[in-house]
């Protein structure tokens, strides 16, 4: 079932993560850093170690990007939360990190994090060939950064002092790099490793980043903050543009479900080996958290 098998990929990650952080020593910053990788859904780890199954990687080394894409979200996280971004004071139904300790701990779990998720792939035990772990290290250091994920978060920022409105495709591109980009570079850690075609798991990550983001700004509107974990319609009282603002409940809905299929024909090479990449897709739009 499904929701076992994601429960399986958080389980074998968390513990990968566990181990790492009981190597450093305890103080409130690796506190910190356990504490935000908790509790999560652990799509994206979900994500790398199918990718690397369906490519024949064993669950021994697809947990080091798989471990790497979660540590590098759970920092994008803390510094969303932080009082100069989302300033929120809870997520995943806890208080975020900078309220249960202060911002300058936040800063810096956020910041060794993504440390952490470049120094997971760029060992050897994630790999033995030099030049795949290159290649898993500069595409995430571009999923990551001011080409991906960073220049997301720099587009909405900018969006929500600026008078003009965005509209669907510019409000697509900010969302193929805040949530596309990490989900893409999941997608594709199985033929990144097995140095195969990355074509079929391209396509169906760019369907899925989309229908993650509007399913979430689905749940923005209809979710309860107790199932969510965090503060809900904030877009909506900041009169921000969103997937639904522009399509509105039932376009936005319509939409995503199109995109799931989009997602799933696409894995059609894979036959019926890809049918928990499929589960995972249904699952980001029928979610409730
Ligand atoms: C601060 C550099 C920087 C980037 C922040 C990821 C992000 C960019 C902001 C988070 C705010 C947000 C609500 C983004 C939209 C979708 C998203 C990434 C939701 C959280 O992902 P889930 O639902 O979270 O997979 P869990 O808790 O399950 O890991």
């Amino acid at each position: 079932m499904f929701t076992d098998r994601l429960h399986d990929a958080g389980s074998l990650v968390r513990m990968h993560l566990v181990t790492s952080f009981a190597g450093m020593r305890t103080i409130p910053l690796t506190e910190a850093m356990a504490y935000a990788t908790r509790g999560g859904k652990f799509l994206r780890a979900f994500l790398a170690i199918e990718s690397a199954r369906l490519h024949g990687i064993d669950h021994q080394r697809a947990v080091y990007p798989a471990a790497a894409i979660e540590a590098i979200h759970a920092y994008s996280l803390i510094h969303d939360d932080l009082p100069a971004m989302d300033n929120d004071d809870l997520r995943r139904g806890h208080p975020t990190v900078h309220r249960k300790w202060d911002d300058a701990t936040a800063i810096l779990a956020g910041d060794a994090l993504q440390a952490l998720g470049f120094e997971m792939v760029s060992s050897p035990l994630c790999h033995n060939d030099g030049d795949v772990r290159a290649d898993l290290v500069h595409s995430l250091a571009l999923a990551a950064g001011a080409r991906g994920m960073v220049l997301g978060q720099a587009l909405d920022i900018a969006a929500e002092v600026s008078d003009m409105p965005l509209d669907f495709d510019q409000i697509s591109d900010l969302q193929a790099g805040k949530t596309g980009a990490l989900i893409h570079w999941a997608a594709e850690v199985g033929p990144r490793m097995a140095r195969a075609d990355m074509t079929p798991l391209s396509s169906y990550a760019g369907a899925l980043g989309l229908a993650f983001q509007i399913a979430d700004d689905i749940l923005d509107i209809e979710g309860d903050e107790a199932k969510v974990g965090k503060a809900l319609r904030k877009d909506q009282a900041a009169g921000k543009a969103t997937f639904v603002s522009l399509l509105g409940l039932d376009e936005a809905r319509r939409r995503s479900k199109q995109l799931v299929t989009a997602a799933c024909d696409a894995l059609s090479y894979y036959g019926s080996r890809a049918d928990p990449l499929r589960d995972a897709a249904r699952f980001v739009i029928d979610r409730k958290h």
